[in-house]
């Protein structure tokens, strides 16, 4: 039966490259949740939109299901094919198509990673300036199905702000070129927005065109030591109005204690419960002479304990390190994830009730807190403990998700902020949507997808 259909698939695209063998299978129906068991029919590389297009037709025809697939470093299951899908893995689809220098943008294949971006713009004098840890894996067609944020969102925003335009394969095969570059455009619904953040639910992004930006002016990393929690916001507060931040991020001694086990160097000799790692522009004596004034005033305050400052490119990216590793050095423990939201002015007040929830509830276990404080949005891992098996350690994280999304829902917060809901965080929709929009969203999803083949699973059933 699949034999049939797979070979129906090699006549409508004659060049297509499919793979069946079983580590295939397993490498490419997996993304870093390694939650589910991977069980994709075959695997398509595509390497033009005309083979994505035969693919969708195909799939139509057949009512074969579809998972895209870029870098799979999702930590949602958004990537994950475990029920017989056909994963379109877009790495061959990886290429610059084109740069603009007057409108500043870059034209590139969904398959690119995100650091191949970073290059390109580099070539060019200009950056994109999206960025996080995964950089060197993660795919922009990834970036796009999940509004992807990361490390300076608090200077430039997500993903949905770099994106001018990009190129769909619907379900049906049909190409949209989705604004096509314009700045202004006032045309009635922008489905390029509403193809951001989708997750692969409304059709294929099979080209997009990023913006660029100017490069920042020299920078400077401080990373501080910090005695407690209300502290934090005081720091941010103080770095904020004083300093022009391209990022404010935080993580606890558990995550330090994590990245120094994998391998960074802790610059500090005492141990302090949290950590800021803040860079700011630096170009001028007087810029510099600033962060030196407010690291003074965050330690006469009590606000700060202990400090570094970066003198070299080299000591800025070890510091980096201290944050950007922390997924990394937590993969083998297997933890469970969060990556909630709330309003920054909403920052203390939840941090306060959701520390006293994870106390009350994770007491025997190792909760490891860290994220972009500066953007109100915070990743909590629950380490798993060695012993314990992966279904009831989950079960145990689900009823803790529970309440924190009933908190979330309080406090208008979003029960995922960059990370996507996938398969990992849909029981939780209603807690950030209401019963009406996701009644809404049915329906968009239906109209793009009437058979329901695009990613099927994933978002909500
Ligand atoms: C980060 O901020 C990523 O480093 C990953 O969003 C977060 O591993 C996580 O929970
Ligand atoms: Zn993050």
């Amino acid at each position: 039966m699949l034999d049939s259909r797979l070979a129906e698939l090699a006549r409508a695209a004659p060049a297509l490259r499919v793979l069946t063998a079983a580590t295939d299978l397993e490498h490419y129906g997996r993304d870093w949740t390694r939650r589910w068991t991977p069980a994709p029919c075959a695997i398509a590389l595509p390497a033009s939109i005309d083979e994505v297009q035969a693919i969708a037709r195909w799939a139509s025809a057949q009512r074969v299901a579809l998972v895209p697939s870029g870098g799979r470093t999702g930590l949602s299951g958004g990537a994950v094919a475990a029920n017989g899908e056909l994963v379109v893995s877009f790495e061959r689809m990886n290429r610059v198509l084109d740069f603009n220098a007057v409108d500043r943008t870059l034209t590139v294949q969904p398959g690119i990673a995100l650091e191949a971006v970073h290059r390109a713009a580099a070539e060019h004098g200009l950056i994109y300036p999206v960025d996080f840890g995964a950089r060197g894996s993660c795919s922009i067609g990834g970036n796009i199905a999940t509004n992807a944020g990361g490390i300076r969102v608090i200077r430039y925003g997500n993903t949905r702000e770099w994106i001018a335009g990009l190129k769909l394969v619907t379900a049906s095969g049909e190409l949209l070129d989705l604004n096509r570059g314009l700045i202004k455009n006032s045309s009635g619904y922008d489905l390029r927005q509403l193809v951001i953040g989708a997750e692969g639910t409304l059709g294929f992004v099979v080209e997009a065109t990023l913006k660029l930006t100017d490069p920042p002016p020299a920078s400077q990393v401080m990373l501080f030591a910090v005695p407690a929690m209300d502290a934090l916001m005081r720091v941010f507060g103080a770095c904020r109005s004083k300093l022009h931040l391209s990022a404010f991020e935080f993580f606890t001694d558990r995550a330090l204690h994590h990245v120094v086990a994998h391998g960074a160097q802790n610059p500090f000799s005492e141990i302090s419960p949290y950590y800021v790692v803040t860079e700011f522009d630096a170009a001028t004596d007087t810029q510099q002479q600033t962060a030196l004034d407010v690291f003074e005033q965050c330690v006469n305050e009590g606000w700060v304990s202990d400090g570094v400052m970066s003198q070299s490119e080299a000591q800025a990216a070890a510091l980096w390190r201290l944050r950007d590793t922390i997924t990394e050095s937590l993969a083998p423990h297997r933890p469970y994830k969060n990556d909630i939201s709330v309003r920054i002015s909403a920052v203390p007040a939840f941090l306060d009730e959701m520390s006293a929830l994870l106390t009350r509830e994770y007491p025997q276990f190792d909760v490891v807190w860290f994220g972009h404080i500066g953007d109100g949005n915070l990743h909590i891992n629950v380490v798993k403990p060695e012993g314990l098996d992966d279904t009831a350690f989950i079960a145990q994280c689900e009823q803790v998700t529970k309440q924190l999304a009933a908190m979330l829902h309080k406090y208008g917060g979003s029960i995922s902020a960059e990370h996507g809901i996938g398969l990992v965080k849909k029981d939780y929709l209603q807690s950030t949507r209401s019963v009406a929009e996701i009644a809404l969203m049915r329906g968009v999803r239906a109209t793009f997808d009437p058979l329901g083949l695009l990613n099927p699973g994933k978002l909500f059933e």
